[in-house]
């Protein structure tokens, strides 16, 4: 069937746009490796599809103008630099194929002016006196129910914000509302109808709870333009400015094109809605209650899935530059290797649902999961010692002979176990992906290299006489090149080296070719070194 583009939505992932106003660190690649990963995995899985994935920079608000002004630097000289890095982030760490979007940019302008008038002009923003308990950190106002007092170890007493535990202070001023209120009852019924809109599913239960027992307060949308300068200002009144986070949940639709001429339709070609948003639990609010609001008000359909994972924690605590517990991703990904980090992100992050701690103790061993079960085990079946038998079989085997005759294969002492493992696992890994459990499907692709390897041990084809040698030989890199085709998401690099490396062609890396039989390795395959040691330990 010819493929249409505009017949089928593109497949479309969005991650979070990061604050310039920090060096990138560890949980900001996990969240870019997530995303890449279902982005690559889509581009495999659904090869006549298109697939659009957007991260980028949040570059207005209080945070950057309040940096910038400590370092005397400009606001836009210091988000410069720092958007830089985050591109940087994404370049070193194979992230594919982006659209990466600055929220300074003249077409996410547009974008947001354009969000302001439409819902003004429907009514649903108006101006009022605003007070409430402030949080400079988390740029937002608190209701009494969201705070509560804590004393410091000095003895002062001072009110913090429960989900967050910044500080807050009672704040007045005059705002632009969006009335959000309105939009309570559709959300509740949104989620209640449609459980995978949130992924995990305790934060869907957390959500449906919280907007059954709570009512909505209306958002403030604008800070007067005396505290808040570094942003885009109200259309036609440019003594206030739009609020970052309604600035920032517009870059969704600003990074494929809004506003879009022929409307919702133009806007389901260009990839609307998102498929799957990637985000931390941090921001669950933002993308399950503003932005679903937003969007409703502005007639177009809401996100597929959020997927929200937890954080990643230094012995136990968070990562944030005020405690100096920060990682470095550029350095571990240097010292490790772009994909031994991609894969230890993936196998320990993969499940969101908990905190996880990096360690390095954790890494190594990680490192070592990979090299051996996957980089040793090609080097061990491409070996002199196992290739000079197979030359000598006078059959030439192949593995879908060898599962058309059981017997024979039997005989030849192959390990059918292990291949019907390899048959089932193109399947269990689109399975756990449609799931969203990225963590089980890598775990579903060792178990069958942890098999292979076990096969290879035991059944020992260098010492066999040549004809079993061969029917090892082919099983095992049948197994290799079938969990290679499913590593691509992971481990894009390595996963292509070893593809090269077993002759595999270019049409054939898809996952329609992930099962025994369909598609097979070259004429000229060639042991290759698929992961360097590192030299010196983080
Ligand atoms: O929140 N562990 O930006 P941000 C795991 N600009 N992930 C982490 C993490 C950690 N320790 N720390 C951060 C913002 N992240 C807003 C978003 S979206 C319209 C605006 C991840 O730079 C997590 O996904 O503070 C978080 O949501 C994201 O980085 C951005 O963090």
């Amino acid at each position: 069937k010819e493929f249409s583009g505009a017949q089928t939505k593109p497949y479309y992932v969005t991650t979070p746009i990061f604050y310039p106003n920090a060096v990138p660190h560890i949980g900001h690649l996990y969240t870019l490796v997530t995303g890449d990963i279902l982005a690559r995995h889509a581009r495999i899985a659904h090869p006549d599809r298109v697939v659009k994935f957007l991260t980028g920079t949040d570059e207005h608000g209080l945070k950057i103008q309040k940096v910038a002004a400590e370092r005397g630097v400009r606001p836009m000289a210091l988000c410069d630099r720092l958007s830089g890095q985050f591109r940087r982030l994404a370049g070193s760490a194979n992230v594919s194929g982006t659209v990466f979007m600055r929220t300074t940019s003249a077409e996410h302008r547009r974008a947001v002016e354009h969000v302001w008038k439409q819902l003004d002009a429907k009514g649903l923003i108006y101006k009022d006196a605003y007070e409430g308990w402030y949080s400079v950190s988390d740029e937002c106002f608190y209701t009494h129910s969201q705070v509560h007092k804590t004393t410091l170890p000095s003895g002062e007493e001072i009110t913090v914000s429960t989900e967050t535990g910044s500080t807050v202070e009672w704040s007045q001023e005059e705002n632009y509302k969006f009335r959000l209120s309105a939009f309570r009852e559709t959300l509740l019924e949104h989620y209640t109808r449609d459980k995978g809109s949130i992924f995990p599913s305790s934060y869907h239960e957390y959500l449906v709870d919280l907007l059954k027992n709570n009512d909505l307060d209306d958002l403030s949308v604008s800070r007067p333009r005396t505290r808040l300068e570094w942003g885009v200002p109200v259309p036609g009144d440019p003594e206030h400015t739009i609020y970052v986070w309604f600035d920032a949940l517009t870059v969704y639709l600003s990074g494929i094109g809004f506003p879009w001429a022929g409307g919702a339709a133009e806007g389901s070609g260009a990839g609307w809605a998102p498929d799957v948003q990637v985000i931390g639990k941090d921001i669950l609010r933002f993308h399950a209650i503003y932005l679903p609001a937003m969007l409703k008000a502005l007639e177009l359909p809401l996100s597929r899935t959020i997927l929200t994972h937890a954080h990643w924690t230094v012995n136990q605590r968070k990562m944030s530059k005020s405690v100096g517990n920060v990682v470095d991703p550029f350095e571990a990904m240097e010292i490790y290797g772009v994909d031994v980090v991609r894969f230890y992100l993936a196998r320990v992050g993969g499940r969101f649902r908990d905190d996880v701690d990096w360690s390095t103790e954790q890494l190594d061993k990680h490192s070592d999961e990979l090299r051996n079960l996957l980089g040793n085990l090609f080097m061990r079946i491409t070996s002199k010692a196992i290739r000079a038998r197979v030359a000598k079989a006078d059959e030439k085997l192949d593995v879908k002979a060898l599962l058309s005759d059981t017997e024979k294969a039997k005989a030849l002492g192959v390990d059918l176990e292990l291949l019907n493992s390899v048959g089932a696992l193109g399947a269990t890994v689109r399975k756990n992906f449609d799931m969203l459990e990225l963590g089980d499907a890598l775990e579903a692709i060792m178990l069958v290299l942890r098999q292979a390897n076990a096969t290879m041990t035991n059944s020992a084809p260098w010492a066999q006489d040549p004809q079993p040698a061969a029917a090892s030989y082919v099983s095992v890199l049948e197994t290799i090149r079938v969990c290679a085709l499913c590593l691509q998401p992971f481990i894009p690099e390595a996963a292509q080296r070893l593809l090269d490396a077993m002759d595999v062609r270019e049409s054939e890396r898809t996952l329609g070719y992930a099962e025994v039989g369909v598609g097979a390795v070259g004429e000229k395959v060639e042991g290759v070194k698929l992961f360097n040691i590192p030299q010196v330990k983080v």
